[in-house]
């Protein structure tokens, strides 16, 4: 960086700023134009599933504002957008025949993006699987759901492959594992046993490689990664012991995805811990999964904080004490250093290429004043110091590229339904208006200074 114009809070001038969205929690439109039921359509039917018994079935109305939707993007001046495709609307069983239509609306959105000079960035999976494929053959637990993953990665690779060229494959593995087959919170709200679970984490590894492969053979000049979450560990303090515990730590606890994608394995440790309920791992399997990537997007919300430990693997998790703070839903604790910790752990263990937060962003109990604005300043608070935690992580040399903000407005929060409002704008479910909050005005400024604000 030019001296004379450094500034500690400064990005580069190519660091790509985005907004992200997912097609369940915002298109609405569930039975639209031939689309098929998702396994979240069926799930939100289910009584007490969804805080009040919300569904998806009109959202933020999405799949018909999305030309509003574009302006809105338009007018925060990122110049990329993350969105997540609906596998159900492209094809309504899960495979074989597709539905024209599901490909004409994405087709009109992309082209809509490019039209305003927007780069899309498409997720092909962000938890909505084809209800067919559960009723069928059980879904993620069954590796048949790769092969499918597979053929529909093929297809969208060859409808879109000319015009969108950043995809991450799946969105964060453990929602669609274990809190859809073992905890039973998202859909399918299955309470299976470990060993179901542990194979529903090895299926969706090697779906997500074989999405990588199908990618690659049809979109020859595609940048390919996944949307992780890994669980964020922050040392406790930022002195050689503790950050090697944090290092380690990060290696283990999230051994059972990101750390057997980048490995191509899964680490001793996880085999020791899941014993007998180890999933079967067939010839070649891990050849698949960890097929090369080009960039790695992580989903940045809550930390985890480790400190070293005389114990057999030198670290230990602290509990969060009572009044730690907290944004406002139960889980998103306040620590902005996961950012600059996540990006230098991916660097240190597995040489990421390229990093991009692919989400990050938090629930405000946001609300119309008499104005008529949303005055989230504790929205603002997050971003700042997060954003400053991503400047520091570059400024060390880590390879930090982007940063995608969730989200570009309220929506369907899954077993939250529509109460916790994560959105830059603020949507009146009533009249599906969206409406500027100061954050969007916050972030705006920061895109234009390309600094933190
Ligand atoms: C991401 O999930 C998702 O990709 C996105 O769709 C979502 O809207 C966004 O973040 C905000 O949540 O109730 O204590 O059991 C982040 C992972 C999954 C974290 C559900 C919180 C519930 C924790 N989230 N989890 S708890």
């Amino acid at each position: 960086m030019n001296p004379s114009s450094y500034h500690p809070d400064a990005f580069p001038a190519n660091f790509t700023w985005g907004v992200s969205t997912a097609a369940f929690q915002i298109e609405g439109g569930a039975s639209a134009d031939g689309k098929g039921p998702s396994t979240w359509d069926t799930f939100c039917q289910e009584p007490g599933r969804i805080q009040n018994d919300a569904t998806g079935k009109v959202a933020c109305d999405h799949y018909h504002r999305y030309q509003e939707d574009i302006d809105i993007i338009q007018n925060l001046g990122v110049g990329a957008y993350r969105f997540s495709l609906s596998w159900s609307r492209m094809f309504p069983e899960g495979r074989g025949a597709p539905n024209q239509a599901g490909f004409d609306f994405y087709d009109r959105l992309i082209d809509g993006l490019l039209a305003k000079g927007i780069t899309p960035w498409v997720t092909l999976f962000h938890w909505d699987t084809p209800d067919a494929l559960q009723k069928t053959f059980g879904g993620w637990a069954s590796r048949e759901i790769a092969d499918c993953f597979a053929d529909y990665a093929t297809a969208v690779g060859k409808h879109f492959g000319d015009r969108v060229k950043n995809f991450f494959t799946t969105n964060e593995f453990n929602n669609i594992t274990d809190r859809g087959y073992y905890l039973g919170q998202f859909a399918p709200g299955l309470n299976c046993d470990i060993a179901t679970r542990n194979q529903t984490r090895h299926n969706a590894l090697l779906a997500h490689g074989k999405g990588v492969q199908a990618l690659r053979a049809t979109v020859p000049d595609a940048r390919i990664g996944l949307a992780e979450d890994p669980v964020s560990c922050v040392p406790i303090m930022d002195t050689p012991e503790h950050v090697e515990a944090a290092r380690k730590a990060y290696r283990l606890v999230n051994a059972r995805f990101l750390t057997a994608v980048l490995e191509g394995g899964y680490p001793e440790e996880y085999l020791e811990d899941e014993g007998a309920n180890a999933p079967e791992i067939r010839e070649g399997d891990f050849d698949i999964i960890s097929s090369p990537i080009d960039l790695l997007g992580i989903n940045a919300y809550t930390p985890t904080h480790i400190r070293a430990a005389d114990n057999e693997r030198g670290f230990e998790q602290l509990p969060k004490p009572a009044a730690y703070p907290r944004m406002d839903i139960d889980w998103l604790y306040l620590e902005p250093d996961i950012l600059y910790w996540g990006c230098r752990f991916l660097k240190e263990l597995w040489n990421v290429p390229e990093l991009y937060v692919s989400e990050n962003g938090c629930p405000c109990a946001d609300s119309l004043n008499a104005q008529g604005e949303v005055l989230d300043t504790d929205r603002i608070m997050y971003l700042r110091h997060h954003l400053r935690s991503a400047t520091r992580a570059i400024s060390e040399g880590y390879p930090l590229k982007g940063y995608f903000q969730w989200s570009l407005m309220d929506n369907f929060e899954w077993a939250n339904g529509y109460n916790a409002r994560f959105g830059l704008y603020y949507v009146n479910y009533e009249t599906l208006e969206r409406i500027e909050k100061l954050s969007a005005k916050y972030y705006r400024q920061v895109i234009q200074a390309n600094r933190v604000l």
